[in-house]
């Protein structure tokens, strides 16, 4: 089996070829990062491209979107297998607005793999929304996601919310998706930025150690 396959299915939206491949890939002893990472996610930087020089459109881009969904639960199961101590909770949602949520899922992923309790809230977060979570669950991280340049403005908004709450210090707070950059992070003054999964991950356990 090989990754330009699982790629392949999921540009072509054929979800139950992604199942079939990325399970042949793990029992092959492939491992799951690299099953995300070349096939999974390689597969969607090839949808992207295509979406944005009007090769697909949205119900193509949502079936490679699920497909690649699938191959993610799938990996997900063997990444979460080993038993590691938590490294704390991270809060993670996209915010108000948007609706992208396959990097925020595969973040979330990472962020579990390497330890952490997550909460995952969901597309559409409002400012509230992240409010309430950091009381209820009392996370040593909250992330929040936005792929479009229209609703990176609450990522602000929820900082600021966090100052006026009394919470700010209580919290850190790590933003990402593809509009956002290291400048933006630090113009709203968030603890921090990734630009990809492994990325985050290894940024929550620094903050963490910071704690
Ligand atoms: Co949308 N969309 N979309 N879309 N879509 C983009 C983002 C866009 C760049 C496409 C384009 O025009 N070139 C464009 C945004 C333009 C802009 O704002 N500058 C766009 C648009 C315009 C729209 C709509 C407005 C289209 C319309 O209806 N006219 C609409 C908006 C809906 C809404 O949110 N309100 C829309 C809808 C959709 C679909 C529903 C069809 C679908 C989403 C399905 C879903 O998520 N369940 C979709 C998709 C799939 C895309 C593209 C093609 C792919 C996004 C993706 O999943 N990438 C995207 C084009 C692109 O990005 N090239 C596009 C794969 C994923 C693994 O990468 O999400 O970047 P990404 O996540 C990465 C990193 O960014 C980072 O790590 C991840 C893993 O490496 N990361 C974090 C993400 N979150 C993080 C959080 C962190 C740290 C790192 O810490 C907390």
């Amino acid at each position: 089996m090989s990754y330009e396959a699982l790629r392949q299915a999921v540009l072509s939206g054929d979800e139950s070829r992604v199942v079939e491949l990325s399970k042949s890939l793990l029992s092959e002893g492939k491992e799951p990062l690299e099953i995300v990472n070349e096939g999974l996610i390689g597969g969607m930087n090839i949808v992207g491209p295509k979406f944005k020089r009007g090769e697909m459109y949205v119900p193509e881009v949502l079936m490679s979107a699920k497909a690649m969904s699938s191959g993610l639960d799938i990996a997900k199961t063997v990444l979460t297998d080993v038993e590691i101590p938590s490294a704390g909770t991270v809060v993670i949602g996209t915010v108000e607005g948007d609706l992208h949520d396959i990097g925020k899922n595969l973040v979330a992923i990472m962020v579990e793999s390497s330890g952490f309790k997550i909460v995952n809230l969901g597309v559409d977060q409002s400012v509230d929304d992240f409010i309430d979570a950091v009381k209820e669950h009392k996370p040593d991280v909250l992330g929040m996601s936005a792929l479009l340049t229209t609703t990176m403005i609450k990522m602000q908004d929820t900082i600021n919310a966090l100052k006026e709450e009394g919470l700010r210090n209580r919290v850190k707070v790590i933003i990402g998706g593809a509009p956002i950059t290291q400048t933006f992070a630090d113009e709203i003054e968030a603890d921090g930025y990734a630009p990809d999964g492994a990325s985050a991950a290894e940024l929550c356990k620094n903050l963490v150690s910071l704690l």
